[in-house]
């Protein structure tokens, strides 16, 4: 991904975590991690039975069928895309590379944690997995709690991670990313 300055500090990772409570009614919500290590990112990558997206530029993910519909803005979503540049997205994949401000005017929904013209054909991966493994959805609770305030007993049941993990951008190298933005 573009490296990212925070303060003086760089950023390598990032990490969308998904994650949804059928305590009462269904709800869900979106977690977004940006990490110097990876000690700080929800555990990912092959050994964690993640799948990975096509190592090639602009490229998605297969259609993904979730175990319980994803809420998001109110409306049920029974299958996502993970996509390279940075996006998840609902009913279709998205290869655009330019982000531009929302709402879209073709009205498309999706959460963007990183909108960019990321190329993982030339180096990193795009990892993603859906799981309801009990220590995930533990920390996953406590997360919850701890950043949503008016969530105090919100208990996951499921969980869902997409990791962009050092990749470069379009024009990179295996030596990128070098670019600050
Ligand atoms: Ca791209």
């Amino acid at each position: 991904m573009y490296q990212v300055t925070v303060g003086q500090t760089i950023v390598t990772g990032l990490q969308l975590v998904a994650l949804c409570s059928d305590d009462n009614a269904l709800q869900c919500r979106t977690l977004l991690f940006l990490a110097l290590s990876q000690d700080i990112l929800y555990p990912f990558g092959p050994t964690h039975r993640d799948l990975e997206t096509p190592k090639m530029d602009d490229g998605s993910s297969p259609e993904i069928s979730l175990l319980i519909p994803f809420v998001f803005f109110t409306i049920p979503y029974r299958t996502i895309y993970v996509n390279n540049n940075g996006v998840i997205s609902f009913n279709v994949q998205v290869s655009q590379f330019t982000p531009e401000a929302f709402p879209l005017s073709d009205s498309r929904s999706f959460i963007a944690p990183l909108w960019a013209d990321v190329h993982n054909g030339i180096r990193g991966d795009v990892y993603y997995r859906e799981t309801t493994e009990p220590d995930i959805l533990d920390r996953a609770s406590q997360d919850v709690r701890k950043y949503f305030k008016n969530m105090p007993t919100f208990t996951a049941t499921w969980v869902f991670i997409s990791t962009w993990h050092q990749v470069t951008f379009y024009g990179g190298s295996q030596t990128t990313p070098g670019r600050h933005c």
